[in-house]
């Protein structure tokens, strides 16, 4: 395909494409500023072909994605929440040279930082951009954690985008009067999608930079946006702000919910307020959502992540053929990740009879919704952001005073559920929880730190024969816990 941002440049230049505060770019505005800054960065970048990037949800960011990829280089987004340790091994992973970060960020990191202000006072040339998107060509970069050793570089394709994009519009629809408020991470595909479905549709973004309930509610009862992608704690923070009998005009039409599950209290304050809600499922590895639930059946199906998209297929793996059956959530989507970055064998394992498996359990009713039971490896969904006990538990067990530690999801008002811990000590030893909070905030982004660590007073942790813990079993230990 020609390269998207000068297709769209030459469809609509006059189209409104981005706004941030009070700057408003049309397509040929943004497609001049993108090309004046790779014009600025092939005066500062190596020839590595793998960028790294670090930053916040602003013009400078989205712009820099955007110049990357008119460059042809791969953008490996990494979180801006991650501690040093975390983005050292991605980066090493990734065998980057360069990181572009955002002024207001710090890290200490051991390869070259590019801040913005270095970039922004570098003089430039005129550069030619790609002529193609190639659909198998990686595009963009993004490392997710698992059950199972460290995080996997997410490969993602002009192709996957384009097919998302795709997907996602048979189901939502267009006005001619789009503005997708994007206030979901552009570091994660939440936020990157909604960049990509932009340039394909022609359709303007609201970019925000900082989740404030009382200012998204603003801009959302002023009319300044049609759709936004939420996960479910900003959408509770939003229902939460408003005054009572307030309600949001016809002109924004859909909260797109993922990340997540909402509960029925939310989902109802949310209609109450005039918002239709469509409910998803997605991850990275499948550039965005591949299930969701048309808004009509939102009450009706209540728990239900909806069907899948047009260009997807799903499967449970299950040998129990009777309806509502629990099985592995599988996956046959023109979205799937081409591959984790240096890691082709776990790739190739997560494929059973050519299905993607999304280690995910769940099962689909006699209409064929499909609803979420289990997540991978018990992981713990904080806010949006993935936790896997496993990565949280390796950090600790480091520490020699540590004998046995077991992190769980805990429910929680504001992020839906927090990690928590429960830790033995090696006899005579022991550390305060304010130490042990100070060392997990070291190590590790801060949302993954336990909120409370409980003292083990010799609980067996439920384990299989061959020594592997039981996570499913361990609700029941941590309620004997809360008592
Ligand atoms: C909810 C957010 C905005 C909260 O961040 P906020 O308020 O900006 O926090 P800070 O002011 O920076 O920090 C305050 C304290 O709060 C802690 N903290 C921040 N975030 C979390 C968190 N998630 N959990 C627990 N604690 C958190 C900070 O650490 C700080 O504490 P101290 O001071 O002690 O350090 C923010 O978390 C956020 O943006 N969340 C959303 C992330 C997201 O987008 N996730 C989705 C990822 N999934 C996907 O991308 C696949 C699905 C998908 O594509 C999709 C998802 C949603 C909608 C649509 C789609 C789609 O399909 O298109
Ligand atoms: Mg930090
Ligand atoms: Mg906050």
């Amino acid at each position: 395909m020609e390269n998207w941002l000068s297709k769209r440049a030459y469809l609509s230049p006059d189209a409104p494409a981005v706004q941030y505060g009070s700057q408003e770019l049309t397509f040929k505005e943004l497609q001049v500023a993108v090309l004046a800054l790779a014009g600025k960065l092939v005066n500062v970048l190596d020839g590595n072909q793998r960028v790294g990037l670090l930053t916040r949800n602003n013009l400078m960011g989205y712009e820099l994605i955007l110049a990357l990829q008119q460059l042809g280089r791969q953008i490996v987004l990494l979180n801006s929440r991650l501690a040093d340790d975390e983005l050292a091994y991605q980066i090493s992973d990734a065998n980057l040279s360069q990181v572009v970060v955002d002024d207001q960020l710090q890290y200490q990191l051991a390869v070259e930082q590019l801040s913005f202000t270095t970039i922004k006072n570098t003089q430039g040339k005129t550069v030619e951009p790609v002529v193609e998107f190639d659909n198998d060509q990686v595009t963009t970069i993004m490392y997710t954690s698992g059950t199972t050793g460290k995080p996997k570089g997410v490969l993602q394709t002009f192709g996957n985008h384009f097919y998302s994009a795709m997907g996602s519009v048979l189901n939502l629809g267009l006005t001619d009067q789009e503005a997708w408020l994007a206030v979901v991470p552009i570091f994660h595909i939440s936020g990157l999608s909604i960049m990509m479905r932009s340039l394909l549709y022609g359709t303007k973004v609201v970019l925000v930079e900082k989740f404030s309930a009382t200012d998204i509610n603003h801009l959302l009862l002023d009319g300044q946006a049609t759709i936004m992608s939420v996960v479910p704690t900003m959408l509770t923070a939003l229902q939460a702000d408003l005054s009572l009998g307030q309600r949001y005009p016809k002109h924004f039409r859909t909260f797109l919910v993922g990340g997540g599950p909402i509960d029925r209290t939310d989902l109802e304050h949310a209609q109450a307020s005039g918002a239709t809600i469509v409910q998803s499922y997605g991850m990275t590895e499948t550039a965005s959502q591949v299930v969701a639930l048309d808004p009509k059946d939102a009450v009706k199906k209540i728990g239900s992540v909806g069907k899948p998209l047009f260009p997807v297929s799903l499967r449970i793996k299950t040998n129990d053929t009777s309806v509502n059956a629990v099985g592995r959530v599988q996956l046959k989507s023109p979205t799937l990740t081409a591959g984790y970055l240096n890691q082709t064998k776990k790739y190739l394992a997560s494929f059973d009879e050519g299905w993607f498996d999304t280690g995910d359990w769940g099962y689909l009713d006699s209409e064929g919704y499909l609803y979420i039971v289990g997540r991978e490896g018990d992981m713990i969904s904080s806010g949006g952001e993935n936790v896997f006990p496993d990565e949280v538990e390796a950090v600790y067990r480091a520490l020699p005073e540590v004998d046995e530690v077991v992190v769980l999801g805990k429910k929680n008002q504001e992020w839906g559920q927090v990690p928590v811990a429960i830790i033995r000590f090696k006899a005579a030893a022991s550390l305060s929880s304010e130490a042990l909070r100070a060392y997990g905030r070291q190590h590790l982004a801060h949302y993954k730190v336990p909120q409370t660590f409980y003292l083990d007073q010799g609980t067996s942790f439920p384990r299989t024969a061959s020594g592997k813990l039981q996570r499913y079993q361990l609700a029941k230990v941590l309620a004997s816990f809360d008592l």
